[in-house]
């Protein structure tokens, strides 16, 4: 993926407080906070300029900014997260957002986590999940439109959080699944390469540029990508997936034409990537 911006946000005290599905331990605040800051260092390193928000203390999932909005380089689009608790996080992202893109649209009706989307360039797979409604879905398929995207509902495996807990991107054509979601029929056409039986965890992972963030839990996946001739970057991730949390989660991630800043001058050029490159209006 070419890509050259993001937005992440600081986690807040309150993140120990975030929301999880099956009840479990609270994460350690700084053993999140490492993680939270070495993967902000691995989006940096991997050539976007980043722009981190202020914590949310009274938001504490509200470090996971992929949920409460989609953005590309035409357009961004407010969500309307499914969680109570997280419905406010798009208001509270809307200002940065409006600041960087033009074209605001906003989604009026049903609830969509941005963790059920996942971007490829022949569609958009929108999961319905328990997050994530029919109706949010379908409102979502119209406002993709608007920024040339076609929408696609499917399933959310069942067990997982998010459709993007179980899948990822990885070039235009390949995608990293679990194997339910392999079997599932959802993904015939593309490449699949599936995570070894154990490690489903591992399938969120993050490809930035020339680089794929992915979990050090998952070490016959970093295999696996490695002999596919992707250059990985292992990550802590035994905090964030207390709260249901992968790679992903953590940042908002897009092309602007006009980034004139050091760090995109300095970034590599997607060197040595296997796959086509995804053009620039295409991400996961
Ligand atoms: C939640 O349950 O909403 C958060 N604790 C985790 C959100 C993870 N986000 C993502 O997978 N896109």
């Amino acid at each position: 993926m070419k890509l050259n911006r993001a937005i992440v946000r600081t986690p807040s005290a309150s993140v120990v407080q975030g929301l999880r599905a099956t009840g479990g331990p609270d994460p350690f605040l700084d053993g999140f906070q490492r993680e939270h800051a070495a993967c902000l260092a691995a989006v940096e390193a991997a050539g976007l300029a980043v722009t981190v928000l202020p914590p949310l203390q009274e938001f504490p999932d509200a470090v996971f900014v992929e949920d409460p909005a989609l953005v590309f380089p035409n357009g961004a689009i407010l969500l309307r997260p499914g969680a109570p608790t997280r419905a406010a996080e798009s208001q509270a992202l809307e200002p940065a957002l409006r600041e960087r893109f033009d074209t605001v649209l906003a989604l009026e009706r049903g609830h969509v986590d941005g963790g059920d989307v996942l971007v490829t360039p022949e569609r958009t797979f929108i999961g319905v999940s328990a997050r994530t409604d029919p109706a949010g879905a379908e409102a979502l398929i119209d406002l993709l439109a608007v920024l040339g995207h076609r929408g696609h509902i499917v399933r959310t495996p069942s067990g997982v959080l998010h459709l993007k807990s179980a899948c990822s991107l990885l070039d235009e054509e390949t995608v990293l699944v679990t194997a339910s979601l392999a079997a599932s029929g959802i993904f015939d056409g593309y490449r699949l390469f599936t995570v070894p039986e154990g490690e489903e965890d591992a399938a969120n992972v993050l490809r930035l540029n020339h680089v794929v963030l992915a979990s050090a839990a998952g070490p016959r996946t970093l295999d696996l990508l490695d002999r596919h001739g992707f250059t990985t970057l292992p990550l802590q991730t035994t905090e964030l997936r207390k709260l249901d949390a992968g790679l992903s989660c953590l940042s908002l991630r897009w092309w602007a034409d006009d980034h004139q800043t050091a760090t995109a001058r300095a970034s590599p050029a997607i060197p040595g990537a296997p796959g086509q490159p995804l053009r620039q209006d295409q991400q996961g």
